[in-house]
């Protein structure tokens, strides 16, 4: 069982491993030296902030430390909660205005699907299920990115004045996730995912193909209080797995949690953060444990790795600033803990002579 997922995760974190080597190696060359060997720290953000966690557990002789910011290291197969944080970033009265906007836009699905869909742009998006994850995602992204008011702003406010709220999200969309964020609207589209030629958008399909075997993270509609479409549900990932990847797809969560150790991750000298509105949260180690501190960035909009990144932040200006994060104090606490941690990992790890390579 473990040497299945030897195979299709192993060859990730040996393949940091090679890059470890190549980079010491041409260092050395630069500086005109040989058989020097600097100790190593492992970064990483989200699924990559995992990968920082896996290397330093598989590989502590190999490194000094590991900084997993928002890290993803626990595979949920239904992961609500994704949807539930969505609410609770949102408050009482954006997520209303969600949720209302929901259920609009599942009405005229029904009545008039083409006319809907093109109102966001979206006529491409043929499966319902699609067009509505995209919608899904669309509001996800406000909080995970720290961009939370030009979401809730607008909408918030088309309630009061009693404006059409699927008008005003559909705004939203096309113009702050489609428009100034860059998403593209063929990733939620399933013929998109099937295509197997090597493009720019070739990641899409990558990542699917771990979501569908490994890690899952189906970002399911809660069987109660709901923001995203109950169509949104388990049966709709699934078929998309099938559909995309073929009959028998579908991720084996459990031997990934039981390979790494999901939340009980048994590593060493890793920190952990998150943000306090990132819906990815609840995937991550929120409890620290010796020798694993996590620490939380609360604030208004701390989101996704804030502390590697900054707010607000988007595909296109991933370097957000600090300053412009709800609380940057929460920020610059948080950075220091982890430069705390560096000094005191590096220079244990300097005095023992070992965790070099
Ligand atoms: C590199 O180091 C060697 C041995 O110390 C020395 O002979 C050589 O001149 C150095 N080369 C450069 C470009 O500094
Ligand atoms: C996930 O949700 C589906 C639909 O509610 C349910 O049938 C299934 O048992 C759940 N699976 C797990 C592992 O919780
Ligand atoms: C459903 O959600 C509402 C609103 O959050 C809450 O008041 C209610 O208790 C929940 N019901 C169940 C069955 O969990
Ligand atoms: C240790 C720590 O501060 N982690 C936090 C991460 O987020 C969860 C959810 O809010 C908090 O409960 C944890 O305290």
């Amino acid at each position: 069982m473990v040497m299945v997922l030897f195979i299709f995760l192993h060859p990730t974190l040996f393949s940091f491993f090679f890059v470890c080597f190549l980079m010491q190696e041409s260092l050395n060359l630069k500086l005109n030296r040989t058989g020097v060997e600097n100790p190593w720290f492992v970064f990483g953000v989200s699924y990559s902030g995992a990968l920082s966690a896996w290397f330093r557990l598989k590989f502590p002789h190999l490194t000094c430390g590991s900084l997993a910011s928002s890290a993803v290291v626990l595979a949920v197969y239904n992961y609500t909660e994704f949807d539930q944080q969505i609410g609770e970033s949102a408050g009482a009265e954006c997520k209303a205005a969600l949720q209302e906007t929901t259920q609009l836009v599942e009405e005229r699905l029904a009545s008039n699907k083409k006319a809907v869909k093109t109102l966001f742009d979206a006529a491409e998006l043929e499966i319902d299920g699609d067009f509505l994850y995209f919608l899904a995602d669309a509001a996800a992204i406000a909080f995970q990115y720290g961009n939370p008011d030009k979401l809730c702003s607008p909408l918030v406010q088309a309630k009061k004045d009693g404006e059409d709220l699927v008008e005003a999200y559909a705004k939203y969309v096309t113009e702050y996730y489609v428009g100034s964020f860059g998403v593209s609207i063929r990733t939620y589209d399933q013929r998109h995912l099937k295509d197997t030629t090597l493009n720019e958008n070739t990641g899409d399909r990558l990542w699917w193909f771990q979501v569908c075997t490994e890690v899952a993270y189906f970002q399911v509609a809660p069987a109660n209080d709901s923001i995203r479409s109950s169509q949104v549900d388990t049966r709709y990932h699934l078929d998309l797995c099938k559909k995309v990847f073929g009959e028998g797809t579908y991720p084996e969560v459990d031997k990934t949690n039981i390979y790494y150790g999901g939340t009980n991750i048994a590593g060493s000298r890793i920190v952990f953060t998150n943000g306090s509105q990132d819906p990815w949260r609840h995937a991550s180690k929120k409890i620290s444990s010796p020798d694993m501190p996590s620490f939380v960035m609360s604030c208004h909009n701390c989101g996704h790795g804030t502390d590697m990144r900054g707010c607000p932040q988007s595909p296109f200006n991933i370097e957000g600033n600090a300053r412009n994060c709800g609380s940057p104090d929460a920020v610059e606490k948080v950075r220091h803990q982890i430069i705390e941690k560096m000094d005191l990992w590096l220079s244990e790890c300097h005095a023992s002579g070992r965790s070099s390579m």
